[in-house]
């Protein structure tokens, strides 16, 4: 009974993801920020980076579909022209020039209509724009570090996982964390990616982020993230056992939010700086 259920439950959803096809991407199930049940389609977009990816996935999608239909198109008129009973004097037909160059040259035109659109994406992900904000970002066994750099800033504070007990109301299981990053709204948010013990790899769907943290390198990588709200992402570097519990949360708040939270977070937060200050005081001592 449930096999059957959740089996038509999976028929529902194929068609409903045919029909949507057919419609675009939008009307898939889709999910702000985290995922959804059921969901299909990618996270929502919530910045132009990821609505760019978006784009290019749905173009993709088209090419893929048109080039499946007419090899299935060649393969059904070959099974029913050419199978022995219809055509039983196979001809002995070995070169076509016209349709040598032809298939050889479509193919090509294909790729170049993908890779155009393809490193135009590169380029917007690659060439980071001057940044408002600059944040470090840290992947430990099993947890993120955020060190907000700068002037205005100088602190750091980890995000751990907020285990299933510890849920307040509204909070994802496995996606939580208790200290999230905070950004402020349409702003450049320049993320230095590192690690401080193995490879982890910084992943956020909804702001098209995913960017290998590995230890010794410093990548980089930017948003600038659209509308208020939490957007949660999780490692995506098989890291090890604890790999499905260092999830990444990043809250968006307006600009006054932001203010008042970056006063906070300096009392609250260890100083960089000021750390740096004692170390050296304890050692000269
Ligand atoms: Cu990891």
């Amino acid at each position: 009974m449930r096999i059957e259920s959740v089996g038509q439950r999976s028929a529902l959803g194929l068609v409903a993801a045919g029909i949507a096809l057919a419609c675009g991407n939008a009307a898939l199930a889709a999910g702000t920020g985290q995922p959804e049940p059921w969901q299909i389609a990618m996270q929502n977009p919530m910045s132009e980076v990821a609505r760019d990816m978006h784009l290019f996935h749905t173009w993709l999608v088209w090419i893929i579909t048109a080039i499946t239909l007419l090899v299935l198109a060649l393969l059904i008129a070959i099974a029913v022209k050419f199978n022995e009973r219809a055509n039983p004097v196979p001809t002995r037909t070995t070169h076509n020039t016209l349709l040598e160059v032809a298939w050889t040259i479509v193919p090509v035109l294909i790729l170049v209509v993908i890779a155009i659109p393809s490193f135009r994406l590169l380029r917007e992900q690659l060439i980071i724009p001057p940044a408002d904000l600059v944040i470090k970002t840290t992947g430990n066994s099993w947890y993120w570090t955020y060190e907000y750099l700068g002037e205005q800033a100088g602190f750091r504070f980890d995000a751990n996982m907020v285990q299933q007990n510890d849920l307040k109301p509204g909070q994802p299981r496995l996606l939580a964390t208790d200290n999230d990053m905070v950004v402020p709204l349409n702003k450049v948010v320049k993320l230095q990616v590192t690690a401080s013990d193995v490879l982890h790899a910084f992943a956020l769907p909804s702001f098209g982020l995913k960017i290998d943290a590995v230890p010794g390198r410093l990548n980089e990588t930017w948003f600038k993230p659209e509308r208020e709200g939490i957007y949660y992402g999780q490692c995506s570097e098989l890291c090890g056992n604890g790999h499905p519990y260092m999830p990444i949360a990043i809250r968006v708040v307006s600009e006054q939010a932001y203010a008042a939270w970056l006063a906070e977070a300096k009392q609250k937060f260890a100083s960089t700086s000021g750390r740096d200050a004692v170390k050296l005081a304890a050692s000269t001592r």
